[in-house]
């Protein structure tokens, strides 16, 4: 009976939570994905890869593979002129912090800070992912109703009124094999409730699964 009691406490607590922190019904942008709690869109904005984007020679991937607890990438990509696009974010709000690209081209994506040199890739460099797996729950419709396992993404505990920039590049060499078309970005912050989203239709993404994540 004291059992039943405590369940009905706690579940009274939950409701009411419930009520005041999930007010707004929750979309999440990738199916499944992570995360369990609610997320707010902190930043968004789109891109378009062409013959005028600027190149680099990029970083690999997270050295363990990991979207979720991802850490810095140790190694260039082989040598290559990659596009790139940077975008400066400051979180308002520390926490883990989900980072989403949705790609026309099999792209790839960094986490840097303070800077972004692209000059010296893997200074700074925090986090970097070429196929969002894990996130994603790997080969399976994305926000663009896309079933691709070549979009970007992590998620990365962030520090308030920090400095971060995020480059969105792509997985070939652009001296080879040109990427070009546009990718829509992503971030979602912890602690405060979501806002509806409506799905993004808009950018193509890349539908072959050639390279492992
Ligand atoms: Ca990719
Ligand atoms: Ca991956």
């Amino acid at each position: 009976m004291k059992a039943v009691n405590s369940f009905s406490i706690f579940a009274a607590v939950v409701m009411a939570t419930t009520a005041s922190t999930f007010g707004q019904t929750y979309s999440t942008l990738f199916t499944p994905g992570i995360p369990a709690g609610p997320l707010s869109l902190a930043t968004s904005w789109s891109g378009l890869f062409d013959g005028s984007t600027l190149t680099f020679n990029r970083a690999l991937q997270s050295a363990n593979g990991s979207e979720t607890t991802p850490n810095a990438p140790t190694a260039l990509a082989p040598a290559g002129l990659y596009r790139l696009n940077q975008q400066s974010f400051t979180p308002t709000v520390s926490g883990v912090h989900n980072f989403y690209s949705a790609q026309a081209f099999d792209g790839f994506l960094h986490l840097y800070s303070p800077n972004f040199n692209s000059a010296a890739a893997l200074t700074d460099v925090l986090a970097g992912d070429d196929d969002m797996t894990t996130l994603n729950g790997g080969s399976v419709p994305n926000r663009n109703g896309v079933t691709t396992t070549e979009d970007s993404g992590f998620q990365f505990n962030l520090t308030a009124n920090t400095p971060y920039v995020v480059v969105t590049s792509s997985f070939t060499a652009s001296t080879t094999t040109p990427a070009a078309g546009a990718y829509y970005n992503e971030i979602y912050a912890p602690s405060t409730p979501a806002t509806p989203r409506s799905p993004i239709t808009t950018i193509p993404d890349a539908t072959s699964s050639t390279v492992p994540g």
